[in-house]
């Protein structure tokens, strides 16, 4: 490497150093190293590790560098975080398809649900918030019996319908919803039924 280029870099970091903060929507952390005060910072500079200067989005990320996360009610629905996973709780009835495209609209996607505890949490939360089946990304609508996540196309490797269910009842069920009835528990419903529905960032 050149003189000329070390030159330069050496004035650049110079430069990170003196501005500090999130700068033309680039994160500027200059200061790595351990962090000492109670902000959303690991360094110890003021800005968030995430802010990029941007609007703030309904991400999980402080994107305007404002130290507050998905702030001023940018989520369109109520969001949760689980583990490392975030979740939208949206209660306004929609049919699959359009609970689909509502969280895809978000940058989302419907829900997909990976164990037992994810989908115990998700169970709750929702009882907690409308007494009701909500639909989550699950669907048999291309094969019927081969149930696939809507967000990934693929077909589920863990299951947790309730007893009895998938029964595709009359005229046929081919989108799933949580059961009301047993926590955890997951009904196969007909797709044009309007429920309140689950969210997750992909
Ligand atoms: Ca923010
Ligand atoms: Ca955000
Ligand atoms: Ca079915
Ligand atoms: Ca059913």
């Amino acid at each position: 490497m050149g003189r000329r280029v070390l030159a330069a870099m050496a004035h650049a970091a110079m430069l990170l150093a003196v501005s500090g903060g999130c700068v033309h929507g680039v994160v500027v952390d200059a200061d790595v190293g351990a962090d000492t005060d109670a902000d959303a910072d690991v360094d110890a500079d003021s800005d968030s590790d995430t802010c990029t200067g941007t609007v703030e989005l309904c991400n999980g990320l402080d994107d305007d560098c404002d130290l507050d996360t998905d702030e001023d009610d940018v989520c369109p629905c109520e969001r949760l975080r689980y583990d490392r996973s975030l979740y939208l709780f949206c209660t306004a009835p929609r049919t699959w398809d359009e609970a689909r495209r509502s969280c895809d609209g978000f940058g989302w996607g419907l829900v997909g649900l990976g164990g037992e505890a994810e989908n115990d949490f998700v169970g709750r939360a929702a009882w907690d918030r409308a007494n009701s089946y909500w639909w989550i990304g699950l669907n048999d609508l291309d094969e019927e019996g081969s149930f696939r996540w809507a967000a990934t196309g693929e077909v589920a490797t863990f299951t947790s319908f309730a007893d009895g269910e998938p029964n595709d009842a009359a005229p046929g069920e081919d989108c799933v919803s949580t059961d009301y009835a047993s926590f955890g528990g997951w009904n196969d419903y007909p797709c044009s039924n309007e429920l309140p529905y689950v969210c997750e960032l992909q």
